[in-house]
């Protein structure tokens, strides 16, 4: 059996494109995206289309969520404000059915495979703030790549594998209790590798197994200045 985990899309087609290529010909059983399909990159609705096409299981992300909260009238995260610009564009410019999908999407998503409980979540989010808005901000901040820090943040979910992103960087930690993994961005980084990662449970159990494709970057900086994707130059100093 084996799972792939995708997150932080972000709107870029010719990565995803890359990795689907790759997860073709390992035989994937089940792909599980974690949030941020959208914003960012310039291809919000091909990036839908392919994701709702292959079937892929799909939860929220902070982007995905304040986009849809514009879009529902809901107002937008005070400190996402610098992103405002991008988001409303991406609200104007997505297509209406890709919207409906997104807004019938959970937080959260956890499936027992072979007696492994896996969970996956967007970032962390207290239990007890799970249901709240993305304007009330339930979210929390950013933590360096460290075991601590991620047994701070997940150590009282309960599942045996939490798998997340939000934090651009591969994290790939464990326990005596649970596993920590963030395949990485697969959208987004300064190089021009796609990020991904496979569960894959064998004859020994499981084992997991970040994963990177390179995928042409080129036209993908070339699409954002044609669609002229607002705040791009932004994006550019700080992500790509
Ligand atoms: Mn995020």
């Amino acid at each position: 059996m084996k799972l792939a985990i995708l997150t932080d899309i972000h709107g870029n087609v010719q990565a995803l494109d890359a990795v689907l290529a790759e997860l073709d010909r390992q035989r994937i059983d089940h792909i599980w995206s974690l949030g941020d399909m959208i914003a960012m990159g310039p291809d919000s609705n091909e990036v839908m289309a392919r994701l709702l096409d292959r079937g892929v299981h799909m939860i929220t992300g902070n982007h995905d969520e304040a986009v849809l909260s514009l879009l529902a009238g809901t107002g937008h995260p005070d400190s996402y404000a610098h992103t405002r610009p991008h988001h409303e564009w991406v609200a104007r410019t997505l297509n209406p059915a890709y919207a409906e999908a997104l807004f019938k999407l959970p937080r959260t998503i956890e499936r027992v495979i072979e007696g492994t409980d896996v969970y996956g979540i967007h970032y962390h989010i207290p239990t007890e703030k799970q249901d709240v808005p993305i304007t009330e901000e339930p979210f929390h901040d950013i933590l360096e790549a460290t075991l601590s820090n991620m047994q701070a943040l997940y150590g009282t979910y309960e599942a045996d594998v939490i798998c997340f992103g939000h934090h651009h960087p591969e994290h790939m930690f464990r326990d005596d209790t649970k596993h920590y993994f963030n395949p990485g961005a697969l959208g987004v980084a300064r190089d021009d590798l796609a990020r991904y990662g496979i569960l894959e449970w064998g004859e020994a159990g499981l084992s997991i197994h970040p994963q990177a494709v390179s995928y042409d970057k080129r036209s993908f900086l070339e699409t954002m200045e044609r669609r002229d994707v607002p705040q791009r130059d932004v994006m550019f100093r700080l992500f790509y």
